[in-house]
């Protein structure tokens, strides 16, 4: 149980809920729910999942016969389509909408009620099992931030199929070996999308991508951009050709699915070699985002939610597409980048929707904060009530900004620190919780998080450790694809009863968690994760290149910034334009996010005995910082 010191008054920097925000909370009384949800979290976990629809009532709420793999709900049957659309169908929310969309341009606005968006997920339901997709196969979706791409994954789940969303910043590479790991036999793309007013070719890198492997049969394509593609016979369709088939309008009954089937497939970065695919389920991940996104952000119908992520990584899956849908909210959408054309882009279309609640990442708050206070001070931001964080520690001094300029200091952050592994918010603030900048606050009802030091013990109030979380919760992915072992050995070899995070983090004496960064070789490119092994990797496939060591280093914006050290292969010579080919070469394998901010030419790299490269060495040079022990170094 997470001790807490609650007699007397907070340490620190604390800013207090407003009397308003209470009163208008779900959550009058933290400790008292989280300390229930602790004592008997099955109970807990129980009365969470009655708020849903269940086609059949589980037997058991938890099954830890064999940890670290971990049953919820067994024995209930749902699709989370059934309580993200098919029962807001019948209620008065068939009128309401669950989507706005507003394209980079400004030019279209696009609109989708509940009942709409079930009509269009139905065709697109309806095409998939044309081409054959079967529950329990995985469906690749490579898409720009359009309608479409949340049409697309529900599609997959209603019919019981699984979907694989890669992110649409990824290129050749990344795509191709995600499809491969997945083996898809389907594709949805789009002809291309817009970013900062230009075409970001996705058929073309679709089209590369799916002749360095060889399991795709079908590509769906979306028409966005309207730019010339290469469509090959008989395995590419038009999107717009295929709603023409009389089938389509036909209804598509929601697939009935065990609580513990497969719902997606996401794959993030982790340590060593590939990105792995995490696996999430139908039954405990639709309980865990729905009662975290419910709570956390106090979602209630007068709500305009924005949650400025891409659907393509997790946040977007769980509070853009998912979460939001089981609440019934209005959320709002927007394609491009934040500061196009101008850096009020983003605060103009919160007045002009009346968005109530915006859940950003730090590096857009600090890329926006640079242009200064009078870009949000010319827009009515009032409708603002609940501002949100996520991906990365968020440094007081955006908190400040992003609270008093954009939240008029009436506004909590909820700073919400969690993972693609763990599914949902493990910790973060309540809009009542007292403040504290820079603290994810503490965890989530039924949530046990803890510091650790490396014996397994927890380390006293405001000692470094390692974040852990004791107890297993219904959000917790399934494991990783075609991968049982490296789940367990990566997340709980440390300390076996334990998940590990990966991240290092403090604990007050008031209970809150500060969480510092990744303790592995992940770096946290502008809320983006990416690994060291993929960035080395790319460049390690251009001709010139023999070895290559990545690092993240602290950047002002983005957080961190990929610096790269590279040796060449004999008989090539650093040349004036070779850093920028390199550069360009990681764009065309992993995508823009991998581009290093800085390329070096090494003639070796520093390594251990066995072999190691020694990126810790490499960093503490960069920095200057003292080089620690070198005892391991290889002379
Ligand atoms: C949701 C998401 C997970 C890693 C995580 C940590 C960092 C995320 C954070 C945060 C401090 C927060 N992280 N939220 N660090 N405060 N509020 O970002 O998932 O892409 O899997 O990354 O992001 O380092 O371990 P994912």
């Amino acid at each position: 149980m997470n001790e807490v010191n609650t007699n007397g008054k907070l340490e620190g920097d604390v800013y207090y809920p407003s009397q308003e925000v209470i009163e208008k909370s779900y959550t009058k009384d933290y400790d008292s729910m989280y300390k229930r949800s602790i004592e008997e979290p099955e109970k807990f976990w129980d009365e969470m999942a009655r708020e849903y629809y269940w086609s059949k009532p589980w037997d058991k709420v938890l099954d830890d016969s064999n940890p670290p793999f971990f049953k919820w709900f067994v024995g209930g049957k749902t699709n989370i389509v059934s309580n993200a659309i098919d029962r807001h169908l019948t209620t008065y929310r068939k009128n309401k909408l669950a989507l706005i969309w507003e394209s980079e341009a400004g030019d279209e606005v696009r609109t989708f009620s509940y009942y709409a968006l079930n009509r269009e997920v139905t065709r697109f339901a309806n095409i998939l099992k044309g081409m054959g997709v079967k529950k329990g196969d995985i469906v690749t979706i490579y898409m720009p931030r359009i309608p479409e791409l949340q049409f697309a994954m529900l599609a997959c789940a209603k019919i019981g199929a699984a979907h694989s969303v890669v992110y649409g910043g990824f290129s050749v590479e990344s795509l191709a070996e995600r499809i491969e790991d997945a083996r898809s036999k389907v594709l949805i793309t789009a002809d291309g999308g817009f970013m900062r007013g230009k075409i970001v070719n996705l058929k073309q890198i679709a089209n590369e991508a799916i002749a360095r492997q060889g399991t795709i049969e079908h590509v769906v394509v979306v028409k966005r951009t309207g730019h010339d593609v290469h469509m090959e016979q008989g395995r590419d369709y038009w999107y717009h050709d295929l709603l023409g088939m009389p089938i389509i309008n036909q209804p598509c009954e929601t697939e009935q699915m065990d609580a513990e089937d497969l719902l997606y497939v996401l794959y993030t970065s982790g340590t060593t070699g590939k990105p792995k695919g995490v696996i999430h389920t139908h039954g405990g991940y639709m309980v865990f985002i729905s009662a975290t996104y419910k709570y956390i952000f106090d979602i209630n119908d007068e709500d305009r939610y924005w949650c400025a992520a891409d659907p393509g990584w997790v946040t977007g899956h769980s509070y853009i597409v998912y979460g939001p849908l089981i609440q019934g909210a209005t959320s709002f959408m927007y394609e491009g980048a934040p500061n196009f054309p101008y850096p009020n882009r983003w605060w103009k279309m919160i007045e002009k929707y009346g968005i109530t609640v915006l859940y950003a990442a730090p590096t857009a708050i600090r890329g926006l904060m640079r242009f200064g206070d009078a870009w949000p001070n010319r827009h009515d931001l009032s409708s603002l009530r609940l501002l949100g964080s996520v991906g990365e520690p968020i440094n007081p001094e955006a908190w400040k900004w992003y609270y008093e300029v954009i939240g008029r200091s009436k506004c909590p952050i909820v700073d919400t620190w969690w993972q693609t592994e763990t599914g949902g918010i493990m910790i973060s603030a309540l809009p009542t919780t007292p403040l504290k900048p820079g603290s994810a606050t503490r965890p989530f009802f039924g949530i046990q998080a803890d510091v650790y030091d490396l014996d397994g013990k927890p380390t006293a109030p405001g000692e470094e450790g390692l974040l852990v979380v004791t107890k297993p919760w219904p959000g917790l992915m399934r494991g990783i694809l075609h991968d049982p072992e490296r789940y367990k050995q990566q997340y709980f070899g440390k300390f076996t009863t334990a998940y590990e995070a990966g991240d290092a983090a403090r604990k007050d004496k008031d209970g809150y968690f500060w969480v510092i960064g990744r303790l592995d070789d992940v770096i946290k490119v502008s809320g983006y994760r990416l690994g060291t092994a993929e960035i080395e990797s790319a460049l390690v496939s251009h001709p010139a290149v023999s070895e290559a060591a990545a690092i993240g280093l602290p950047h002002d914006v983005k957080g961190h910034a990929i610096h790269v050290y590279v040796v060449l292969k004999e008989g090539f010579s650093e040349t004036e334009t070779l850093g920028e080919e390199l550069k360009k070469h990681v764009d065309h394998e992993i995508g823009p996010i991998a581009r290093p901010e800085k390329i070096e030419i090494m003639s070796s790299l520093p390594k251990t005995r066995s072999g190691k490269i020694m990126r810790r060495l490499l960093r503490a040079r960069a920095l200057g910082q003292p080089e620690g022990d070198k005892s391991t170094l290889e002379e």
